[in-house]
């Protein structure tokens, strides 16, 4: 038998290896739009993908078939081209990359539907060309390559090859990038540091420690983030306190609309009539400064911070992720208080989980697509048109029990963004970007559907005795239209100005009640609960919560992004870069470090709060701590 083992020239295996280097460095400029900043970085990027495909395709070392061999070697590249496929397509519609427990939430894969579609180009199908390739050599030319069973010491100094390769990687993303495992709120930066499937490795490590976490949390965990949380704690009513005590509820998510286009024009036309006629009204208040803290759960983490006053989590949506913890909600408080609670969205009652976490949250009815009939041109885009849907709805409401609070979720707006022609209020703008473009017009759609519903509230009788809070979930216009941002705004979007464009809207109109003012106070989702709370004369005392009553004149001018980046009164920090927000120029880094240190602290508290499932030690009501041994007896 011959042992000797020389690497063959042309193995397939190296071929394989060298068609995924090159496909995934590619991917990072074609598919990713990676930014490389200095040369180091270019370097970086460039060897991040070897190391892993050294070791998985080592594997093919150890098997002494040749025709078993082909097939590992096949089936590999065909596995890990998908996995740079799937991440291509989520990236085109998140900007962002898979994380394992988003990959779980297959039902909302499902109904993406003309969305997903919408993000497959037939170019798409150049990335499986080398897997041909692969195929033709073997049935084709098998004496192309040369095929040797590989002797143990050719396979250790292939491994060690290999393992050299990944530390010699993480040495150099190390000094790019300190701290670069601990500190992951940024997934690109993970993937251009250690490479995509590096990171998909560590990122199912990261979901086993978290796993791990709840099973060995206990009680005493609570007391630090107790302590901090006492620190946020405002201790008089605010302003307003109480004004809609006994009121009905009636929150309204509006999908996808960022504040630019309020008390805006686009090619001469209004966007947004009616919500600006609100701007302007007596009895609403109109929050300018308010920004959204989302992250890859979309509108379920906009819901998340209404409910709970937590942030979401910085991976995956926690409505999958921990949709079973114990939290006190918003809701919870409502039905404290005698009101009839109910979610209303005419979607799939599985989208992000929703039947799950909303019993879990208290709400008493989820009227969700069968409670609606969606007639004959009623559904556009992702299902019901919004004005259809607020009619039914109010439809709804006649019928409950009352005082009630309802949270309404709205759906046409919504990426891409398409509306039948008898529904297009304005043109379409005019820049490269098809989305932005039809934007607006989703946008003008639902102020429509908006104005609307006021008018059937009015009609039902119900308009008097109820205040109605309206918010945007999160961006519709993703950094990938950039360059069409840029032509609308007339400015170059820089990282400062990206940040400024996740704010949201956000009304507060109790009919008759003389409040109507435009608020610029600094603001965001985490405080929706306290300030709900207080309007409606509800006791926020001992909730553990980040948010803060909105006018409250204890409140402090703090606003944490998800993702870690924040605002304060003069500063924004994003991009790893301080900005002085009056002239949206950088500005030192020390200027913005003591918030920074805050906002880590705080995100870092609130994950803690989530991990490990904290909110079962603690009994709200009364604001102790339950002890572990209290638990067991129950
Ligand atoms: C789906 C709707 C949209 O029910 O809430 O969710 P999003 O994609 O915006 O998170
Ligand atoms: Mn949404």
């Amino acid at each position: 038998m011959n042992k000797k083992w020389t690497m063959p020239k042309l193995s397939l295996v190296i071929i394989a290896i060298a068609f995924l280097w090159i496909k995934t460095y590619v991917s990072y400029y074609a598919a990713f739009s990676i930014q490389i900043d200095n040369m180091m970085q270019g370097i970086i990027l460039f060897i991040n993908p070897l190391s892993f495909l050294l070791l998985i395709f080592g594997v093919a070392l150890f098997i002494k078939k040749e025709r078993n061999r082909n097939i590992y070697v096949i089936a590999t590249s065909t596995v890990l081209t998908l996995i740079i496929f799937s991440n291509m397509v989520f990236y085109r519609f998140f900007n962002d990359f898979i994380t394992l427990p988003v990959l779980f939430q297959t039902s909302n894969f499902g109904d993406l539907g003309g969305s997903a579609f919408e993000n497959i180009y037939w170019t798409d199908a150049l990335y499986f060309i080398d897997i041909l390739v692969l195929i033709a050599i073997v049935k084709l030319k098998p004496s192309f390559v040369g095929f040797r069973e590989t002797a143990k010491i050719n396979r250790r100094a292939y491994f060690l090859v290999a393992i050299a390769t990944f530390f010699f990687n993480l040495g150099l993303a190390e000094t790019e990038r300190p701290q670069l495992l601990t500190r992951t709120f940024d997934r690109e930066m993970l993937v251009k540091n250690i490479g995509t499937y590096n990171y998909h490795l560590y990122d199912v490590y990261l979901q086993s420690k978290q796993s791990a976490q709840r099973a060995l949390a206990d009680s005493s965990e609570l007391v630090d983030v107790n302590n901090y949380v006492e620190t946020k704690k405002i201790k008089s009513a605010g302003q307003y306190h109480g004004i809609a005590e006994g009121k009905n509820l009636i929150v309204v998510k509006l999908e996808s609309t960022q504040n630019f286009v309020i008390n805006n024009e686009m090619n001469g036309e209004t966007v947004t009539p009616f919500l600006n006629s609100l701007t302007e009204d007596k009895d609403t208040i109109y929050m300018d400064n308010f920004y959204h803290q989302t992250e890859q759960g979309k509108t379920s983490d906009s819901e998340f911070l209404l409910d709970n006053s937590l942030y979401p989590l910085g991976r995956g949506a926690v409505f999958f992720t921990h949709s079973g913890n114990e939290y006190h909600t918003l809701t919870d408080s409502l039905n404290d208080e005698g009101y009839f609670t109910s979610a209303m969205h005419a979607n799939n009652k599985s989208f992000w989980n929703r039947d799950i976490v909303y019993n879990n949250f208290g709400y008493d009815r989820y009227y969700s697509l069968p409670d609606y009939t969606v007639g004959e041109g009623e559904a556009v885009n992702w299902g019901m048109k919004d004005i259809p849907f607020f009619q039914q709805s109010v439809d709804h409401m006649k019928e409950m029990d009352q005082p009630f609070y309802s949270k309404m979720i709205t759906l046409t707006n919504h990426h891409p963004f398409y509306l039948d022609e008898e529904d297009k209020f304005i043109e379409e703008y005019d820049s490269n970007s098809g989305t932005l473009n039809r934007y607006f017009q989703t946008v003008r759609y639902t102020d429509e559907a908006i104005k609307e519903f006021f008018t059937s509230l009015k009609e039902s009788g119900l308009y008097e005795d109820s205040i109605i809070v309206m918010y945007g979930d999160h961006y519709g216009i993703s950094e990938n239209h950039n360059a069409a941002m840029s032509q609308y705004m007339d400015k170059e979007i820089t990282p400062f100005e990206s940040t400024q464009l996740q704010r949201v809207p956000m009304f507060i109109h109790v009919p008759g009640s003389d409040i109507g003012t435009t608020d610029h106070s600094l603001a965001g989702q985490i405080d929706l609960k306290p300030t709900i709370q207080n309007l409606m004369g509800i006791d926020t005392g001992n909730s553990i919560q980040f948010g803060q009553d909105i006018f409250s004149e204890e409140n402090d001018d703090f606003v944490i992004l998800r993702d870690g980046r924040f605002i304060t009164e003069d500063l924004v920090y994003a991009g790893e870069t301080c900005w002085d927000k009056e002239t949206g120029e950088e500005t030192d880094m020390e200027a913005c470090a003591p918030f920074k240190e805050r906002a880590d602290e705080e995100l870092a508290y609130n994950d803690e709060i989530i991990y490990g499932d904290l909110l079962r030690f603690y009994d709200a009501k009364n604001g102790r701590l339950i002890e572990d041994d209290t638990l067991v007896e129950e």
